[in-house]
This record gives C-alpha cells, structure tokens and sequence, in this order.
C-alpha cells in the first residue's frame, strides 16, 4: 500500500489505462509481426527454435519482416511442424540476387510458417548483405562462417594435378573455377555438420535468384516428417560427364568395400545404364533439394563422402553436390523414400519445374506446365517416375494432362 494512487477510484483508473496500453501493444506488435490477415487466423506454431550453443554471436533475429501475403488460397494448414531449417549457400554480392528468392518463397510459403533460415557463407556476411535479406524474411536467421577446414584443400590433394584437371575442363562451365570445386565439396560433405544445423532434422535448400512460383498450400517438412521421406527433389536431370569421368568407378568401390552400407531395396537402378551397367549421369538438381539431415550425418553417407574426397575428384575433376548427394540417395534409398515435389513450381536458371495440373490449382502459379523440364524424355525425371507404377504421379498421365492444357 506504498503507492498512494493504488486506491479506489484510482485503482479502477489505472487498470483501465492499462487495459488500453496492453491492447494497444497488442495490436501493434501482431501488425508488425504477422503479414496477413488470413496468416493471423492459422494455428501454427510460430515458436522459434533457440540457437544451439556457440551459435549465438552468429545470429540475428530478422526484426522487420515486410513481406506482404499475396492473395493466397484457403490454406491447408495443421498444428504439425517439422524441426526443420531452410539452408542458403550465397555470397555478399548474391544479396539482391537471394532477396528475390526469399520474397518469392516468403510470399508462395514461409510467411505462413516462419521457418528459420540458416545462411552461410566462407567469407563473413557484410552488413548490407544481412540488411537486405532480414528485410524480407518472417523466420530467424542465422548467419553463419564456414570454417576453413571445409573449404580448402585437403592435404593429400595434389595441387598441381588439381591446376590441370581445371584446365582441362576450361570450355566447361565452372570448369576452371577453384571457388566453384570448394563450393561442391562444401555442399557434398559438410554443411550439414556446421553447428548452426545442429538441431534440425529436415533442410530445405534454397539458392540465390531461383522462382518459386506456385503458392504452396501445406508444409512440405511435415509431409516429409509424416510419409518418412528422406530426399525430396524437384528436377531430375543429365550430369555433364567429363565433370565426373570417374565417380562411378570410385562409388563402386565404395560398395564393393562396404556391401553392408547400400541399402536393399535401393535406387540404383535409376542411376545405372541397364546396357553398359555405367552411371546413365541422371541426378536430382540439388539446388532445390528438401531432405533429412540424419541421412547426410549418417554413418554409411559420411563414409561414402570420406570415400570420395581421399579419391580427390572434386578438385581433380568437378564432381558436383548434385551427383554425389543422387548416387546416395540410389545406393541408402528405397524409391519410396525419395520424393518428387511435383506441386512446388520453381525455377534455376534455364530450366523449371511447373506443375502439370494435376495436383495444383494454376492459377495459383506464375509458370508455364509446357516448359516443365520433368514431363520431357530428356530429363530423368520420367525414368524416375517409372519405376514405382504406384507413385502418386503417373509421367503418361502428367503428359496428357500437359498437352490438353
Ligand atoms: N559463399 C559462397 N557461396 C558460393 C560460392 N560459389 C557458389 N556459392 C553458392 O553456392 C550455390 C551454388 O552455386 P551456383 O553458382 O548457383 O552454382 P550452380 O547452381 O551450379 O550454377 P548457376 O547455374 O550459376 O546457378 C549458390 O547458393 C551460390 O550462392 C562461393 O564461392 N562462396
Ligand atoms: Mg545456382
């Protein structure tokens, strides 16, 4: 009873003024902090998962999300949530580059379910770089310093064999990169075990300057987390081979040495030349790729991987991140635990996957289903589909539905 003013009438004054500033900050804090009127209505979860020890200097808390939703249809929306991250490789230049990405996949599908974002890079990001994508994203994001380690070179690889094997590749695209060849093996063996992934158990890859240009209506972590999916692609295409002139001889050691390590059933078949027994060079394109993080921290992967790097290809010859995570995903994978995301239209460079109709509503798409590269006998996509006849999409089915369009 100190306070003088903590009595009848003034009591009854005090409470109401701080009914009207509790209600004020109320209503502010949901205008700032929720984009859209529909997304205010959705029983998500919107907790954030706490940073893991030793992350926290690394992190930043997006604070101003300006995202605005577009006019997006009924959501179809559960409490479920996946423990699950989206995971982006970029540089400080690719800044504008990876705000438009983000945008894209904010407005078609995070602004719904704030899922965080850890973004890494071998340099430290520069504060516009941070400015940039904090301004558009509704998730936490950390940022996060690739240590040194995993992006140099290995001492047993020999740098004068490495010199030629990027002249050799010279009239290939990236083929005398050396940033390019540490990029792949960075994505092949490690950032999957940088601490800032540490608590996730599914990721979500996602590039600078790629489309997603279908709304996505559900979380495509928890279909995955439901179904015990492992691998989630979006486009299936041809390697080029002189990237990788000896992968598949240095990956059948591999087997030959740790029969114990490949799954049966597996998915080899879809990588193999069924003629020559050869590597056919199909693989999923990995710059859209939604898939387990134990899968990549297992056992059988980290010794596939260590495999692979004492052979030295990544620096001798190119191999990508593409065909290795794919030749994986064949040997430790029945085919019903890889899934194709049909329904995400999305967009790298010249090639796009747009969904057919069949399970997507297109006008909830900015895409054209006839530049799909999926449903064309060129890409693997098709082989791929064939070979479970039950799999929810049929490629004679998608191709007809295509070409009444
Ligand atoms: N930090 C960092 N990121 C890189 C570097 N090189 C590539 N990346 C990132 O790694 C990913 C793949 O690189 P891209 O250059 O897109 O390679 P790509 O997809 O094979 O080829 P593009 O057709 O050019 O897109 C992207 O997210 C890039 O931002 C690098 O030297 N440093
Ligand atoms: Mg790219």
């Amino acid at each position: 009873m100190g306070i003088a003013f903590c009595r009848t009438p003034y009591r009854v004054l005090f409470g109401l003024g701080m009914t009207v500033l509790l209600l004020h900050l109320l209503f502010t804090f949901h205008g700032s902090r929720l984009p859209s009127p529909s997304s205010t209505l959705l029983p998500v979860n919107h907790a954030v998962p706490t940073s893991p020890t030793g992350a926290a200097t690394a992190e930043k808390a997006a604070t101003t999300p300006l995202i605005t939703a577009g006019a997006s249809p009924a959501v179809t929306t559960t409490d479920k949530r996946a423990n699950a991250v989206l995971v982006i490789l970029a540089r400080n230049r690719e800044a504008s580059g990876l705000r438009s990405s983000l945008k894209q996949l904010e407005q078609r599908f995070n602004h719904k379910y704030h899922y965080p974002y850890v973004i890494l890079n071998d340099e430290p990001f520069d504060d516009l770089f941070k400015e940039t994508v904090d301004a558009v994203v509704s998730g936490n994001v950390s940022y996060g310093l690739i240590p040194k380690e995993h992006w140099s070179y290995p001492p047993w690889i020999d740098r004068h064999k490495a010199a030629a094997g990027r002249k050799k590749l010279q009239d290939i695209l990236y083929g005398s990169s050396e940033s390019y060849r540490h990029m792949c093996r960075f994505n092949s063996g490690f950032f999957f075990h940088h601490p800032l992934l540490a608590q996730y158990d599914y990721y979500w890859r996602v590039e600078p300057d790629v489309d997603f240009t279908c709304n996505i209506d559900y979380d495509p972590f928890v279909y995955m987390q439901e179904r015990d999916l492992k691998y989630g692609f979006n486009i299936a295409f041809h390697e080029t081979s002189a990237t990788v002139t000896t992968l598949w001889e240095t990956t059948k050691q591999f087997m030959a040495q740790h029969p114990e390590y490949v799954s049966h059933p597996n998915t080899l078949e879809w990588v193999v030349d069924k003629r020559t027994g050869d590597y056919n060079m199909c693989h999923f394109w990995s710059n859209f790729e939604i898939a387990s993080l134990n899968l990549l921290r297992s056992e059988r992967y980290q010794a596939y991987f260590d495999h692979l790097d004492q052979a030295g290809g990544f620096f001798y010859e190119r191999w990508g991140d593409a065909p290795v995570h794919s030749l994986a995903a064949a040997m430790f994978l029945r085919k019903d635990e890889i899934h194709f995301f049909e329904d995400i239209g999305y967009r790298h460079s010249v090639f796009e996957n747009c969904p057919t109709g069949l399970t997507v509503n297109l006008q909830n798409c900015d895409c054209n289903p006839k530049r799909s590269v999926n449903t064309q006998d060129h890409s693997c996509t098709p082989d791929f589909l064939r070979l479970d006849p039950r799999s929810d999409f049929n490629i004679t089915t998608m191709k007809q539905n295509v070409a009444r369009l």
